[in-house]
């Protein structure tokens, strides 16, 4: 039985993470952790959570052995608009919080996850079907710190035989916790602002493709992932995913398919854009479909038409 312990367990991809972690594995053998403490949380009391601050390796060690755990989930990291903003921060705690992390797998012998990005390519990486095995000289801190963490993760892998596995992830869209400072971010807002004033000013520019995926998709691809055969694992930090690629006018056309009034403009901020730009328009996912079997559920009708779904259940409108 897998005890999986996950840092960043408060974040947008950490919420849905540990709630469908613990419907698979048992809620007792899932445990939360992040930086803080919130009331009335439903990852905090819907199983063991602890607080913990990434960049203390020995708490970090600590909380593993406390629950024996086998397998590492490490998700905590700034996201790119907010590392560009504090870069050195986004080193400290993306690196420092990841070394930390593969030393507690290390030592204990886990199995070990942490999320790429597209961010970790750059203007020099083909942007068209961008190939798994390709350039990456990213020019944000965000995507330097992707890079890193890719390539420590597959040495710990090759020196210290931790089973490390990662996937580049594409801007993630959910209806459960909001993001936080990434530059994918308006592809969330908008639907928000389309159901509350039935109109939305986009931050990137028209014509900006990007990749994107539902969460749905994104927690599954981990599941499947760490579950997967390792003799199959040609690579492994980390794997090309994508479920679809747009830009701001096409996701924009499918919201007013649901809501005819809905307008959007724009006024484009130049450090979300300028970053934008150097990431890659559309990712080749094959490696992650050939080697265990990734594929995705949600293209941007049927996402469109769930988020807005789940965003009035919520009582968004
Ligand atoms: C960001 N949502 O925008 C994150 C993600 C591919 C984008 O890494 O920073």
């Amino acid at each position: 039985m897998k005890r999986i312990l996950v840092t960043g367990a408060l974040g947008q991809i950490g919420t849905e993470l540990v709630t469908r972690l613990r419907e698979v594995y048992g809620a007792d053998n899932v445990i939360a952790t992040d930086i803080r403490k919130p009331e009335d949380n439903a990852v905090v009391n819907g199983g063991p959570f602890e607080i913990l601050d990434v960049t203390d390796g020995k708490a970090m060690i600590e909380i593993s052995k406390k629950y024996n755990v086998d397998t590492i989930m490490h998700l905590a990291a700034l996201l790119s608009a907010v590392a560009e903003a504090k870069p050195q921060l986004a080193w400290n705690i993306n690196m420092g919080g990841l070394v930390n992390a593969l030393e507690a797998a290390r030592e204990l012998n886990c199995q070990f996850f942490t999320p790429s990005s597209i961010g970790a390519f750059g203007p020099s990486t083909p942007k068209n079907n961008t190939p798994q095995d390709t350039i990456q000289r990213p020019e944000t801190m965000y995507g330097v710190t992707k890079v890193s963490g890719e390539l420590l993760c597959d040495y710990y892998y090759k020196k210290f035989g931790v089973d490390t596995r990662g996937v580049r992830f594409p801007g993630l869209i959910s209806y459960v916790a909001p993001p936080g400072g990434g530059t994918t971010d308006y592809a969330v807002d908008i639907y928000y602002e389309a159901l509350k004033k039935g109109k939305y000013t986009s931050y990137i520019a028209k014509g900006t493709y990007m990749d994107m995926m539902y969460m749905p998709d994104a927690i599954n691809a981990i599941i499947k992932l760490m579950e997967a055969d390792a003799s199959k694992l040609k690579h492994r930090n980390a794997f090309n995913i994508t479920a679809m690629s747009f830009e701001p006018e096409q996701i924009a056309a499918e919201i007013k398919k649901h809501i005819p009034e809905f307008e959007m403009d724009y006024d484009v901020d130049p450090v979300r854009q300028g970053i934008a730009e150097t990431w890659p328009d559309s990712i080749d996912p094959s490696a992650a479909m050939e080697e265990w079997g990734f594929k995705a559920e949600y293209d941007l009708a049927k996402m469109t038409e769930d988020m807005l779904e789940k965003l009035r259940a919520k009582g968004i409108k």
